[in-house]
This record gives structure tokens, C-alpha cells and sequence, in this order.
């Protein structure tokens, strides 16, 4: 097999070997740290035969059939170093592809580095980074689609981000891509048909209609769908910034501290208490939030906390949605006008106003500009409201990013910013095959901007790969996936 390209992994003694050769590798599939058990795995050509020779029951070992499970000692010359539990896998009926093995240790630190050390010594050398799914994409187990939801799955913050993910590693997005695939070589294989007709009648080939225009205009739509939805998949993959604004005293940070479920924000009733901004992490409805509280907005004197104002203003800027805290023990009427003009200073970012303090006085729900402003009342003392203000966050983010499921495609969807590059170059390929046939240039002027087309599809699958996007892709994985 060639050597696809040198590994860098920049993981501190990962730097020798190649993507690409099947030699056998090793490395840690579970965080070295306090844990009942530590997973080590291993892959590669003659990996049974030199994993048998640091074992204390070689033969059952090299006898083992796939899917099998054998109980032994790792040992080093007459050192024991760990009891074990080794689970074989036979080539072509594993992750890799190849003859693999996952030697469960005793957990922590030490047992999984001794294991190591002990398989390094005896002819294993460290996986690079991704190099197990690496080796299951060359072996035909996985295409890049798959091999990306793997990283994704890994990485995922909540759990609705892990299910689209998994929707991805069982093929729906590369089911999908190959469906948009066929209607653009159906296309051109019409257009083939043309060009060698034309040519043995000496008809030109220049007809108003394009053989498989249809083909193409179904495959553009459902690219345009795929690209919609990549917003949304990086709203559950990656998560929004969502700010708690408003004037001191509020409740800003008494909102924050329920929401997060952790007194981590200084309450008091001096107003300005919360001077630097402060986060934390949290999940609504499957989408990670990171919600901050800032300081109270208003005119100071004090140097201190006009940075603190400065520095929250500035959080303003990046939010993906505002959480606006009113006061609603102060003067109700004043109170929606500040809402009305915040909304009306911060255009472009969605802004969730909050009638707080509820519990002392109740929102004037039968107030027409109340109702206008669309308020959501509630009690950070108490807690009333709160189911309320998680759905308006949920739905407000994913209205802004577009989330409603898309529809006819199965809920195939986007899953890397790798993916969303290469759907949009195909969607400029197809975009300019239209507008030549709408000039009038002939079939033949037209055909190449559809292969173009096929080969960015072909590279999201990775049926078309270079060196290059395999290295940067598989450098983004951990070692031992
Ligand atoms: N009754 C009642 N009191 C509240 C509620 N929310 C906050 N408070 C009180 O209001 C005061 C201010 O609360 P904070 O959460 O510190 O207000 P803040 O907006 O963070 O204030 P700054 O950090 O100064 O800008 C405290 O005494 C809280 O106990 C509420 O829903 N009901
Ligand atoms: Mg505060």
C-alpha cells in the first residue's frame, strides 16, 4: 500500500510513520486518567503474531478466531505488567479493515502507559492522529462522510448534535451525495449521446434543449436543501452565544444562576454588582448554549465598571441572541419602552425580552404594547416562566439558523464547514451549466462545468481524494479513533 503522506500529528512522539502504510500501530482509545478501564488499541499487518509475543497465552492468542474474546496477561520477558481482556477482530471484519484487537487494561494512569510501552518495545509503533479511521476509509469501511461523523460523535456537545451525527455515520448525507451524483453523470451521459450522434450525422449539437436539463435542476434544488442545512447542523455541533443584557439590578444574574443550575454569579441589590462579564455552559433542547451574564447597562462614573459596560457591549457584538432582562418591579410602562428601544438599537441580532421578577409584579399581559413586544415573564426567585423562556431560546436560535429539519431528503444534512465548501462549489458548477444553456452555448461548452460538479462530489465521499484533504482531514481527529 503507498505511503499517502508523513504524519505530524504534533502529539509528542507521534511523529514517525505514515498515513497509509498497514503497519502495526498502537494507541490509547480511552482518556488516560482515573477510570475503571483503560482501552488500548491496536491494528495492523502480523498485529496478532507480535501481540502474542508480550502475552502470556500466545497460542490461544494466534488461535483466536474474530469476534473473540481472550483472557491473559501482558508481560514483558518475565514481567507481568497487566491482566487483560483481549478482544480480536479478523480481517476484513473490523473497524479498520484489517486484523485489529482492543486489549482492555485496568484503568488510570499507569496500567494503559505500561501496556503501551510494552507493545511499542515489541514492534507496534504510536497511531497518528485519526490513522484507525484513516485505514478504515482506505479499506473501503467507511467514506469520508462516515469518517467525519465519527470525529463529530467524538467531539459532539449535546446529544441532539451525537444523533445527527450518527444519522450522518449511517450514510443518510452519503446516500444523498451519490443520489445528486447520478442526476448529474445522467446528464452527462445524455449529453455524450448527443455529442457521438451529432457527430455521425454532422448535426450540430447545439439544440435549445440541454439533454438532462431536468436532471440538473433537480440536482441543484437538493443541493441548495443540503447547503440550508448546514446552518442548523452547526448550530447543534458547535452551539450559540447567547448574552444577558440589561440595566443593574435587573436580575441579570440571578436568571444566569437558575439557568445554569449553579450559584456561580453574585447576586446582590447594590446595583452594578456584576462587573466582568462571566460564562458558562448549557443545553436547551439538544442545542449547547454558551449563555453569559454582563454587566448592568447604564452611565457610571466609576472607571471600574464603565470597562465592565465597555467589555459587556462588546459581547453584545458576537451574541447569537440577546437575553434581555427587565426589571419588572420598576415602572411597567418604562420598562417596555427600554425593550422597545434596545430591539431597536441592536438590529440583525435576535433580542428575547424578559419581564423578570414576576413574582412582584405580575407582566400586564392585557397591555397591547406588552403583548407587541412579545415578553416573557418571568420569576428568577422562583422559577415560574422558565419552561416558557427555554422554548423561546430554542426556537429564536433555531429560527436564525434556519434548523427546521429538511424536508424530501430524508434529513440528510451537512456536517463539516469541509462538506458545506464543496456543495457550494458544486452548486456554482451547476448554477453557470444553466446559465450557458440559457445563453444558447452548446452542450458540448456545457459538459465540463458538470464534471466539475461530479468531482466536488466525488471528494465529499472521498471518491475523489488528494494527499492534502485526507492529511487535513484525519489531523483533526484524536490519536486511537
Ligand atoms: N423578588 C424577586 N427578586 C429578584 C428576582 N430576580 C432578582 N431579584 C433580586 O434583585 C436583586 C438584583 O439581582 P441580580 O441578579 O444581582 O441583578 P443583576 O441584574 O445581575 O444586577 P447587576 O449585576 O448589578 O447589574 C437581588 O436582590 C435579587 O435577589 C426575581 O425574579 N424576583
Ligand atoms: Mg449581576
Amino acid at each position: 500500500m503507498a505511503n499517502f503522506f508523513s504524519g505530524h500529528g504534533g502529539s509528542g512522539g507521534q511523529d514517525e510513520g505514515f498515513y497509509g502504510d498497514d503497519g502495526p500501530i498502537a494507541a490509547c482509545a480511552t482518556a488516560l486518567a482515573e477510570s475503571a478501564l483503560t482501552l488500548v488499541r491496536v491494528s495492523g499487518k502480523s498485529c496478532v503474531d507480535l501481540l502474542s509475543g508480550c502475552f502470556s497465552r500466545p497460542e490461544a492468542l494466534r488461535k483466536a478466531a474474530g469476534n473473540s474474546v481472550v483472557y491473559g496477561w501482558i508481560v514483558d520477558g518475565g514481567r507481568r505488567i497487566d491482566e487483560v481482556l483481549i478482544s480480536v477482530y479478523r480481517s476484513p471484519k473490523s473497524y479498520t479493515g484489517e486484523d485489529g484487537m482492543d486489549i482492555s487494561c485496568h484503568g488510570g494512569l499507569a496500567a494503559g502507559r505500561a501496556v503501551l510501552q510494552t507493545l511499542y518495545k515489541h514492534g507496534f509503533r504510536p497511531a497518528l492522529r485519526g490513522e484507525f479511521s484513516f485505514r478504515a476509509f482506505l479499506n473501503g469501511k467507511i467514506d469520508l462522510t462516515r469518517a467525519e461523523a465519527v470525529l463529530e460523535i467524538v467531539s459532539a456537545k449535546s446529544d441532539t448534535g451525537r444523533g445527527r451525527a450518527v444519522s450522518r455515520l449511517s450514510g443518510v448525507l452519503e446516500q444523498e451525495i451519490r443520489h445528486i451524483n447520478n442526476l448529474f453523470l445522467e446528464a452527462l451521459t445524455e449529453i455524450e449521446l448527443l455529442l457521438d450522434y451529432s457527430e455521425l450525422d454532422g448535426v450540430a449539437a447545439d439544440d435549445e434543449a440541454l439533454p438532462g436539463r431536468e436532471a440538473v435542476v433537480e440536482a441543484l434544488s437538493r443541493l441548495r436543501r443540503l447547503e440550508r442545512s448546514y446552518r442548523a447542523e452547526k448550530l447543534y455541533r458547535d452551539g450559540a452565544l447567547a448574552v444577558i443584557a440589561g440595566k443593574p439590578n435587573a436580575g441579570k444574574s440571578s436568571l444566569f444562576n437558575l439557568l445554569l443550575r449553579e450559584e456561580r454569579s453574585i447576586i446582590s441589590e447594590i446595583p452594578g454588582t456584576t462587573r466582568d462579564w462571566i460564562e458558562g455552559w448549557i443545553s436547551i433542547e439538544g442545542i449547547p448554549i454558551r449563555l453569559a451574564d454582563t454587566a448592568g447597562l447604564r452611565e457610571s462614573g466609576d472607571a471600574l465598571e464603565r470597562l465592565g459596560i465597555e467589555r459587556s457591549v462588546g459581547l453584545l457584538d458576537e451574541a447569537d441572541l440577546v437575553i434581555l432582562v427587565l426589571d419588572g418591579a420598576s415602572d411597567g410602562g418604562e420598562v417596555i419602552a427600554g425593550a422597545e428601544d434596545f430591539i431597536r438599537e441592536r438590529k440583525g441580532v435576535p433580542v428575547l425580552p424578559v419581564w423578570n421578577k414576576a413574582d412582584l409584579v405580575p407582566p400586564p399581559t392585557g397591555d397591547a404594547r406588552f403583548c407587541a413586544a412579545n415578553l416573557c415573564a418571568v420569576s428568577a426567585k422562583t422559577g415560574a416562566g422558565l419552561n416558557l423562556l427555554y422554548e423561546r431560546i430554542a426556537r429564536t436560535l433555531e429560527k436564525t439558523a434556519g434548523a427546521a429539519a429538511p424536508d424530501g431528503m430524508s434529513g440528510a444534512a451537512l456536517g463539516s464547514g469541509r462538506q458545506k465548501a464543496l456543495i457550494d462549489a458544486a452548486i456554482g458548477c451547476a448554477e453557470n451549466a444553466l446559465s450557458l444553456h440559457d445563453e444558447g452555448l452548446p452542450a458540448d461548452i456545457i459538459a465540463p462545468s458538470l464534471r466539475e460538479a461530479v468531482n466536488s462530489l466525488g471528494e465529499i465521499t472521498g471518491e475523489v481524494s488528494t494527499a492534502d484533504i485526507l492529511e487535513a482531514m484525519f489531523n483533526n481527529f484524536c490519536v486511537g479513533k
